[in-house]
């Protein structure tokens, strides 16, 4: 945890349909009732400018969008959450818990629109370079299947429409992460009832934040 802050950063990470929203409702109850001032967000959003931005990036009639504006527009979503939210929330001793952060940058533009690590790195060190997530709770379940579970859910979004090797190298770079930051990961196999998912996401923040 940085010196700059007092609180505790939780991001949660995965594929689509992974059960992150789901778990992280779970979580946020949870903490509130061992008597935690929580925030809450999701990325990107979770500002006015940031769910403005979040519409023009998930709009499928910006499908000529390109990978390196996808990736800039990601990290000014989230250069305004930090400033309104997530800075203060830190600075104030809260629990942050955000639907995706910028392992989703490395996942998904990195990996799934390879562009590589470099260039995501060179943005996070500019808009964030004192601010790391104190845990990431990465959700991780075969391609398919995360796909399976939202196809029923209407009109896919500009990213949704993907194909599975994209989503397949989202994984990989997620697990590739994981895997070079243990302290910091916590994979979960996601493919199994959401009680069982949340029975191992509770002994993970009991441990984590010392409860
Ligand atoms: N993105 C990016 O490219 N780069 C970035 O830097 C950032 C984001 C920050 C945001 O979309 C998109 O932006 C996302 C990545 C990209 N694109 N994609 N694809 P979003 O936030 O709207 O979408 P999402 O994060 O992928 O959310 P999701 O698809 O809703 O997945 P989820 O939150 O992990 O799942 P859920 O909503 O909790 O559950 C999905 C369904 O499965 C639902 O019907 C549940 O009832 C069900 N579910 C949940 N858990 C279970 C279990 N355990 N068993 C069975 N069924 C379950």
């Amino acid at each position: 945890m940085s010196s700059t802050k007092k609180g505790f950063f939780i991001t949660l990470e995965g594929g689509e349909g992974a059960g992150k929203s789901t778990q992280q409702m779970r979580m946020v109850e949870w903490l509130k009732r061992h008597g935690k001032t929580v925030v809450e967000a999701r990325e990107p959003g979770g500002t006015h400018v940031s769910e403005q931005i979040r519409q023009l990036l998930l709009d499928t009639h910006n499908d000529g969008l390109g990978a390196t504006t996808e990736l800039l527009l990601m990290f000014a979503a989230r250069s305004q959450l930090l400033q309104q939210v997530i800075r203060p929330a830190l600075a104030s001793g809260d629990v942050v818990v955000c639907d995706r952060f910028t392992d989703a940058s490395y996942a998904y533009q990195g990996g799934g629109r390879q562009l590589g690590a470099d260039a995501v790195e060179t943005l996070a060190e500019l808009v964030h370079h004192d601010i790391q997530a104190d845990l990431t709770l990465l959700f991780d379940m075969p391609v398919e299947l995360g796909m399976s579970r939202v196809a029923g859910r209407g009109a896919a979004d500009r990213i949704e429409v993907e194909s599975v090797a994209f989503f397949q190298r989202v994984r990989d770079a997620y697990l590739e992460r994981a895997a070079k930051d243990p302290l910091r990961f916590r994979v979960i196999d996601a493919n199994r009832d959401q009680d069982q998912v949340w029975e191992q996401v509770q002994s993970i923040l009991e441990a984590g934040l010392g409860l």
